[in-house]
């Protein structure tokens, strides 16, 4: 075998590497979103055991947050203000930073539910983590 081919082969070899592990790339990512606990790489991704770098297998959020119109891999308030899941919650709110400023709201030391997860969270509690939200607005100004 020749070199070129070795160092072919090795290319290949690398490439599929990069491909079947997507955790490289959505570790840094992640660390975007002002809280990503409990949910972690489920935020954005529906089964990261099969998400591969060509295939990310993204959940309705991951595709809002990595869309260059809307979150461009950085959590923002337009993001924030976003609804990916329908479920009746801001992503703001599911994560924790109603206004989309980068730092959780006080007091919250976790996601309250997933954004990327239709149906996990109530009603009741958007209205009352949206009144927070407003009232922090209002202090922050
Ligand atoms: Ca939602
Ligand atoms: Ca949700």
């Amino acid at each position: 075998m020749s070199i070129r081919q070795t160092t072919g082969r090795i290319g290949v070899l690398m490439m599929l590497l990069l491909l079947a592990t997507p955790a490289w790339a959505t570790d840094e990512l992640m660390q975007q979103l002002p809280l990503h606990v409990p949910f972690r790489c489920d935020n954005c991704h529906l089964d990261v055991s099969i998400a591969t770098l060509a295939d990310p297998s993204l959940t309705v959020f991951g595709l809002d947050f990595t869309d260059p119109d809307i979150g461009d891999n950085t959590w923002n308030s337009y993001l924030a203000n976003l609804d990916s899941d329908g479920d009746g919650c801001t992503n703001g709110a599911e994560i924790g930073d109603m206004d989309g400023n980068g730092r959780v709201d006080n007091g919250v030391v976790q996601e309250s539910s997933n954004p990327g997860l239709d149906g996990d969270c109530s009603s009741t509690s958007f209205f009352e983590e949206r009144t927070w939200g407003e009232l922090k607005t209002m202090f922050n100004r």
